[in-house]
């Protein structure tokens, strides 16, 4: 042998299926029961699973794309720079993202590190994240009326317009973290009118009243059925802030805060 050749494990095919095939489902057979479930895996989706996860609680993040980050890697304008405010820095700090000071209280982050240690953060505290995964609908009970989960579907299988029906997974607690469209709030407002959800929409810009009334609006929407990020802006009538990304932090960690209340005390 010669000495620049490396010596490679050789595995056969059946067995790389076998073994791919073995720990998904172990995984999907645990995720089919967990505390909760955030869909998007989007700046406040990420936060509120890191902060989740960390408290003990089995977390699920469904995330429709083959990417992390939600609209962070866009930027404004495709620009790879990313505002951010205190008190939000501290967060960031948290997992090790480096901050650029411009002025006191308003950072510069660039946003593939902001998207990748986000992702890292969340997985490093025992979030599990699902890509290629649509949330589609909700499950629900009667008396007490309550969200107790989410219908799932490829995003694949949805692309190609295939009819083929979900499963279904339950959870304590479910977060719209979908961003500006609040697909799983807009789903159960439409099929479960009983929940009484009006959705007014978003406003146009107003930054500087945007990113504390977001967060301030933050959490339940009906029981078991919680908002984060943009979809509460949508879903509370509020105005946009563009591309500062502070209050989706802030309202990830909010939103995990208030669910880690409710689930000790229900
Ligand atoms: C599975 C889904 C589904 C679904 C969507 O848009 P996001 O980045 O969401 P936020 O709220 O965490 O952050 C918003 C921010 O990016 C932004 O747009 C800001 C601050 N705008 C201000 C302004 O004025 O415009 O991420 C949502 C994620 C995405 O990755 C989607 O692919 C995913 O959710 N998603 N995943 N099932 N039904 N719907
Ligand atoms: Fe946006």
């Amino acid at each position: 042998m010669d000495s620049n050749s490396i010596k490679v494990k050789q595995v056969d095919e059946v067995k790389i299926s076998k073994y791919i095939l073995k720990y998904t489902f172990q995984d999907w057979e645990d995720i089919v029961e967990s505390d909760v479930v955030i869909v998007g895996a989007g700046p406040s989706g990420m936060t509120a699973a890191y902060y989740l996860a960390k408290a003990g609680l089995k977390t699920v993040v469904f995330e429709r794309r083959l990417s992390f980050g939600g609209g962070i890697g866009g930027g404004a304008m495709l620009f790879h720079k990313i505002v951010i405010e205190s008190p939000a820095d501290e967060i960031l700090k948290e997992m090790k993202i480096k901050l650029n000071k411009v002025e006191e209280g308003v950072y510069i982050v660039d946003s593939a590190e902001f998207m990748a240690k986000l992702a890292a953060s969340a997985i490093d505290a025992g979030a599990k994240i699902i890509h290629g995964v649509t949330v589609d609908d909700v499950i629900f009970r009667e008396n007490p009326l309550k969200v107790v989960g989410v219908a799932v579907e490829w995003t694949a299988t949805q692309m190609a317009g295939l009819h083929v029906d979900p499963l279904f997974i339950s959870a304590k607690a479910v977060v719209d973290a979908t961003g500006h469209d609040a697909e799983v709030i807009s789903v159960a407002a439409r099929k479960i009118p009983e929940l009484n959800i009006v959705i007014p929409g978003e406003k146009s810009a107003y930054s500087e009243t945007a990113e504390e009334l977001t967060v301030e609006n933050t959490g339940m929407v009906a029981p078991g059925l919680y908002a984060a990020g943009m979809a509460v802006t949508e879903v509370k009538g509020l105005p946009r802030m563009g591309p500062i990304f502070g209050a989706m932090v802030l309202s990830g960690k909010r939103v995990a805060e208030i669910i880690i209340k409710d689930l000790r005390y229900s």
